[in-house]
């Protein structure tokens, strides 16, 4: 069955739930909103529905109700590799279903056939500054595919609202399809003197992404590894929300995807693994390259506290205890690559932060992010580029995001409005005037 149809009967099956609960229990309570939330970033407001995944503060991310290691051990695996297909992955996220092997053969073959990024593109990115970060590179890409959104073509054209998805779903793969080539594409520009590699069309997402960048294996799976852990972290994280607020207005998965790429690269979100690895260098290069006790590590991580600023890739909005995704790249790197010496470093950092955390007091989660393992890994296999890794996290996070807008689109959720109130309003609610 192809992905079109298998998701049309899912789809088909979910809307009563959804119409029961509005037309039914639409003034049933989810939560309360205080003071702090509604000032506070809105930390743990219950309003966004997704069950594409689900982040659990004390267990971490489960995609379609599967854990990390559940998930890499059920999709079909690239032959010859350890990991699993990226398409494979996507294939789960959309339907919630694990794929046979079938599925996912016809499904990179869909990829495939949709690769070809336009010439334009490239002229555009070559026009750019050479001093532009690789994430308002990859922004720009997308935001230059718009021109070809089917869902605005056929909008235009009166289409049903109930068929808003198919479209949608269109451009969702004619994306997801470009995206390993605009990622090694920006790379090669940029950091590689323009010299490109050519797709190689036998090639899966996360193969032909290791091809592309000039990386030999086992390459191909740490890409297959990022993208699938950095898919989906359920809908509240900043690139999340914005891409879903961004297409709650029915703008294309296009604008939609630049605008979360736009989020991502903020240093408290996505561009923290660029910040790990510069935090990590700067201790280097104090240290003349040798490794640091943990007493000089600890003094390092205060100095930075110190400083007003905080440890790149510890900490989280949701997450009570190290993250999953942290822990599975580490594995990796226990693996793969023991003796790194940057490893090394991640280690001692794994080591010392989260007690000076705890005895500084302020940050409720003292635990390693996905963020903390991520720039090692890629640095042992040459991908010395920091500036980039925020890119990959993009590729993978698009994935994720853009399943959700299918559904949003499927499921008729409306464009997000939430209310403000000014200052003088919250006193009054808390009898402070
Ligand atoms: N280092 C130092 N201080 C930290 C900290 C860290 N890693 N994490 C949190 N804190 C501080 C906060 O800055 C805040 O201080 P103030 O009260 O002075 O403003 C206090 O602890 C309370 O923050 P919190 O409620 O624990 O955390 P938030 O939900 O506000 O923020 C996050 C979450 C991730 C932005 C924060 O932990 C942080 O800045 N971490 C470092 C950057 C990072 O790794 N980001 C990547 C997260 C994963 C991802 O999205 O990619």
């Amino acid at each position: 069955m192809s992905l079109q149809d298998k998701l049309a009967e899912k789809i088909e099956a979910w809307r009563p739930r959804t119409t029961k609960l509005l037309k039914e229990h639409g003034d049933a309570k989810v939560g309360e909103i205080t003071i702090a939330q509604a000032i506070g970033g809105m930390r743990g407001v219950k309003c966004l529905v997704t069950d594409i995944s689900y982040l659990d503060p004390n267990e971490g991310i489960r995609f379609r109700g599967y854990t990390i290691p559940e998930t890499l051990e059920q999709l079909p695996k690239v032959p010859g590799a350890e990991m699993p297909y990226v398409e494979g992955h996507t294939w789960l996220l959309l339907t919630g279903e694990v794929p046979s092997k079938k599925d996912v053969e016809e499904l990179a073959g869909e990829f495939r056939k949709r690769s070809e990024v336009p010439k334009y593109v490239f002229n555009m990115l070559r026009a750019m500054s050479p001093d532009t970060h690789p994430m308002t590179m990859f922004s720009a890409a997308i935001l230059a595919l718009q021109c070809d959104s089917v869902f605005v073509k056929q909008y235009q054209e009166g289409i049903d609202r109930y068929d808003y998805w198919k479209p949608t779903l269109e451009d969702a793969l004619n994306l997801w399809a470009k995206l390993p080539q605009l990622g090694a594409f920006i790379y090669r520009l940029k950091y590689k003197g323009d010299k490109q590699i050519k797709p190689d069309p036998k090639l899966d997402f996360g193969g032909n992404f290791a091809h592309m960048m000039g990386i030999d294996k086992p390459y191909d799976d740490v890409a297959r590894l990022y993208f699938i852990l950095h898919s989906d972290h359920e809908s509240g994280n900043v690139s999340a929300h914005t891409g879903h607020l961004i297409a709650s207005a029915l703008s294309d998965v296009y604008y939609a995807s630049s605008g979360l790429i736009d989020g991502l690269a903020g240093p408290l979100h996505g561009l923290a693994n660029q910040e790990v690895l510069r935090w990590i260098q700067g201790v280097m290069e104090q240290m003349g390259g040798k490794i640091p006790t943990e007493e000089e590590m600890k003094q390092f991580v205060w100095d930075t506290l110190n400083s007003g600023q905080v440890i790149p890739g510890f900490g989280h909005a949701v997450l009570r205890k190290t993250d999953p995704r942290y822990m599975e790249q580490r594995n990796f790197c226990l693996k793969h690559l023991p003796d790194d010496p940057i490893f090394k470093y991640v280690d001692m950092l794994f080591k010392v932060v989260p007690p000076i955390l705890q005895e500084q007091g302020k940050a409720k989660n003292p635990w390693p992010n996905v963020d903390a393992q991520s720039g090692v890994i890629q640095w042992y296999y040459g991908l010395t580029e920091y500036d980039f890794y925020t890119v990959l996290f993009g590729i993978g996070r698009i994935l994720g995001v853009v399943s959700n807008i299918v559904w949003d689109r499927a499921l008729g959720y409306p464009i997000e409005r939430p209310k403000s109130v000014t200052t003088a309003m919250l006193e009054e609610v808390a009898g402070a005037k």
